[in-house]
């Protein structure tokens, strides 16, 4: 197997057909005399890649011992902490494909992944537990195991207890290169979230292309993720990227405050930093003398990168934001700026390796300066969404995966995001559905209608604004606004909230009486055209 790594030139992946992802990213770094080298910075811990590969073989011997097999799901509900790592490879080393969630969602969203995923197994960090516990258990048909990263109350099992008597000896299953090696969700504007079934080499071919080839990821980097493994772009950017090169990275379990944020860069000292467009929004906003010389490059990703961070951030740090476009169904980065190269507001250029091309509704290529939607092609693409054939078909045709995005290119070759083809909304990097949040509103004794729009903040970032109409006998007020704001953030997660309430008196439909969200959108932009 080492043979494939050693062509460390992006442009041809060569992976054979029994392939083990896991024991590229870790086994093979003591093989090459790197297990005393440190793999991960966590609190006060620098933990070794041959501590890494012990405890990955002893996660790998603890999950076949509760009678997990090759192609059984665990479900991981976790903080960024080094069982993620272990959880994560130790799985994926038996043939089993564990499926890292959202540590932000409600007990109904985890209710859907752990049956429709059939996880035979959780691992949840002990803070996390609340939000499993809260499922009735006879509504859990498959799940056989919860095991808790931390304090293990009854009826679970204590995941150090399990390592300590499992041997931290473990063979790779000897799994084929096209075998599913992880699972990621991702959620559309209606209906539940989708499971995107990625493959053993799909890891490798993003390392290859985007970390190195755009980034020159190297074993002496340091990463840092503001955007948490589960993830598809932390996943990359803390733990495959530098697991590939046998770098180092940095995991912190809190939340990404600014102050946190800084304290971490101050602390470990990351050469490759990664946040998304909020985030350094928060970061500009914090005033204080920060010292962020470690480093090199600094990727931003989950939604478009306004130019004014950009320029604010260049000014006040001298480091330049490198904006990038990637999806969770391609896993990572495939349109991306380069440290020689940015165009400020645009995702950059196609990243070597992949192919995109950007078609009108017969599936034409538009002439530069137009905008059409974004097609890619590369091997890093999801093979399917599990049980969801018909969004399977709509999705992917051949090599071709549609991103649902509105795109255009200049006459230089940059691409330039223009919006979705349908009405979801990134907000802080994370997906919100319109649909979500109306029906949660209307669940409000006092709200008749609802829509839900995305609406700019002071920084050109989108936040959900919410159109409310009022049954007949309720009257609008701040208060009400900002019940129905704590209504929503009760019920859903929180980053779903209406940041805005605005009270009318009906909202604009289709003759069959769809709501027009365009039209409200209209409406919005109109009216803050005018404010300024
Ligand atoms: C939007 C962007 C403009 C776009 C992701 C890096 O975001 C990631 O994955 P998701 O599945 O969302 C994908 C969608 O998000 N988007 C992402 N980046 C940009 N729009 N400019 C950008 N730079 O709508 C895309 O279709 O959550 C990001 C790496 C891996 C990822 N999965």
């Amino acid at each position: 197997m080492s043979e494939v790594l050693r062509q460390d030139v992006a442009p041809n992946v060569h992976i054979p057909e029994v392939f083990n992802v896991a024991t590229i990213m870790v086994d093979r770094h003591l093989a090459e005399g790197r297990g005393g080298k440190v793999a991960i910075y966590y609190e006060d811990q620098e933990i070794t890649y041959a501590d890494v590969l012990a405890f990955v073989n002893r996660t790998g011997n603890a999950l076949r011992d509760l009678g997990v097999q090759i192609e059984d799901r665990v479900l991981l509900l976790l903080l960024d902490c080094p069982e993620f790592v272990y959880s994560f490879f130790g799985a994926i080393k038996i043939g089993a494909v564990p499926i890292p969630t959202n540590t932000l969602l409600k007990p109904a969203d985890y209710e859907y992944m752990l049956n429709d995923s059939r996880a035979v197994v959780a691992i949840v960090s002990e803070a996390l537990l609340p939000q499993i516990q809260a499922i009735p258990r006879e509504r859990l048909r498959y799940l056989r195991h919860l095991l808790v990263v931390g304090n293990a109350p009854s009826g679970t099992l204590s995941f150090t207890d399990l390592l300590e008597r499992a041997s931290p000896e473990l063979e790779p299953e000897p799994t084929h290169k096209d075998d599913a090696a992880f699972w990621l969700y991702s959620s559309g504007t209606t209906g539940f979230p989708k499971g995107c079934v990625h493959l053993h080499h799909d890891m490798v071919y993003c390392a290859e292309y985007y970390a190195k080839g755009i980034l020159g990821i190297h074993e002496y980097d340091r990463t840092y993720s503001v955007a948490k493994l589960f993830f598809a772009y932390g996943l990359g950017n803390a733990l495959y990227f530098p697991f590939y090169v046998g770098a180092s990275t940095i995991l912190f379990p809190g939340p990404p405050t600014p102050a946190n944020v800084y304290w971490v860069i101050e602390r470990y000292r990351p050469t490759l930093f990664f946040s998304v467009p909020t985030n350094y929004a928060m970061l500009l906003a914090q005033e204080g003398n920060y010292d962020l010389s470690s480093i090199r490059l600094a990727v931003s990703a989950g939604e478009a990168l306004p130019p004014a961070i950009y320029q604010r951030f260049l000014e006040r740090f001298g480091i330049r934001i490198l904006d990038g476009i990637g999806s969770t169904e391609v896993l990572h980065i495939f349109i991306s700026n380069r440290p020689d190269d940015v165009r400020p507001g645009s995702s950059g250029k196609v990243v070597p390796g992949y192919e995109v091309k950007i078609v009108d509704e017969e599936g034409r290529p538009v002439p530069v300066g137009e905008i059409g939607d974004l097609w890619v092609k590369g091997d890093s693409t999801c093979a399917f969404y599990w049980n969801k054939h018909e969004k399977t078909k709509e999705t992917i045709q051949g090599h071709w995966i549609r991103t649902g995005d509105k795109y255009w290119q200049d006459s230089d070759g940059y691409y330039w995001y223009a919006g979705r083809s349908d009405d979801m909304l990134k907000v802080g990097g994370m997906w919100v559905s319109p649909v979500e949040v109306e029906n949660c509103l209307m669940e409000h004794e006092k709200v008749l209608e609802a829509a839900v729009i995305g609406r700019p903040d002071q920084d050109g970032l989108i936040k959900p604004h919410a159109y409310i109409v009022l049954r007949p006998g309720y009257e609008p007020s701040e208060a009400l606004a900002e019940e129905l704001k704590e209504f929503v953030r009760g019920r859903i997660a929180a980053y779903k909230r209406p940041r805005w309430i605005e009270f009318v008196d009906q909202l604009p439909k289709t003759a069959t009486g769809k709501t027009q969200r365009f039209k409200l959108r209209e409406l919005a932009s109109k009216r803050s055209g005018e404010r300024t």
